[in-house]
């Protein structure tokens, strides 16, 4: 199993990105992949620059793997840009980051267009700043129609308020009498979730070492393989991301004859 995984490695350092992406393809693409943009900050220290330049940076991994999982086939990609946690972050940096939808969308919104991505968001809208609000829900509106990769921003997002959201509303209807109690089962909670239109993701990402969910998607996770890597969010390219993609198609492959047996 060792040497055989060594191989593995040894091949992938020497074929191009292109004879990498079209093996890939292969193989069974993950339908929906989630990702931690972890580590935007060390980036920058790292280089004697301002946080800023980290997001900054970040903000150009994005387009540079959205492109990629579009072209692979990946049906929706989930991107944790802010957790309800970072409004703890210096104000400067707050204000920063807010703009950086605006500026994403004035420079890509046009190719993500032409590539026929769909553009949507999940997390609480009603307290982002109205400039935040006004880029994502022109975007949302101008790829509404795409049938392509969902590319789905989670932002001011934190699961365990998505989940407590789900059970008020339906605590509500069977306070209202259009729910009885033994309705309420794990497809109903699934379809009140901010994730009711996709599917569970089947890889999660998490870029720069840390190795835990900080609230992000617990629900949908349950069966979600995992891939950490010391790979700051900057520095994550195509080859990170094939990476990633080669290690789930590994499981799977040596998995695949235990469907739901020893695999839950
Ligand atoms: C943000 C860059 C990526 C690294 C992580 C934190 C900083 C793209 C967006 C975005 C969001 C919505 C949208 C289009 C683009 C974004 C925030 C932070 C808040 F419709 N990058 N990025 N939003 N970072």
């Amino acid at each position: 199993m060792l040497h055989k995984l060594i191989r593995r490695k040894a091949e992938r350092q020497n074929q191009s990105l292109v004879e990498r992406i079209s093996r890939s393809k292969k193989e069974c693409i993950p339908s929906h992949i989630a990702i931690i943009m972890d580590g935007n900050g060390r980036w920058a220290k790292k280089r004697a620059l301002p946080r800023v330049a980290g997001h900054h940076e970040g903000m150009k991994t994005v387009r540079k793997i959205t492109r990629l999982a579009n072209d692979l086939g990946v049906r929706a990609l989930t991107v944790y840009a802010f957790s309800t946690e970072n409004w703890k972050r210096p104000k400067l940096e707050v204000d920063f980051i807010m703009r950086l939808p605006e500026e994403f969308l004035g420079t890509y919104l046009p190719e993500l267009i032409e590539q026929n991505v769909k553009v949507i968001m999940m997390g609480e809208n009603d307290t982002l700043p109205r400039y935040t609000q006004n880029a994502i829900r022109k975007a949302m509106e101008a790829t509404k129609e795409n049938t392509g990769l969902v590319l789905n921003f989670a932002l001011n997002y934190g699961s365990r308020a998505e989940i407590t959201q789900a059970m008020q509303q339906i605590a509500q209807q069977v306070q209202e009498g259009t729910l009885t109690y033994s309705d309420v089962n794990e497809e109903l909670i699934s379809q009140h979730l901010m994730t009711c239109d996709l599917p569970e993701p089947d890889l999660l990402i998490r870029t720069s070492g840390e190795v835990r969910l900080s609230n992000f998607m617990l629900w949908q996770l349950a069966y979600t393989e995992f891939w950490f890597t010391e790979t700051l969010w900057p520095d994550f390219d195509e080859s990170c991301l094939l990476d990633a993609i080669d290690s789930y198609q590994n499981r799977n492959r040596r998995y695949g004859g235990l469907k739901g047996e020893d695999t839950n």
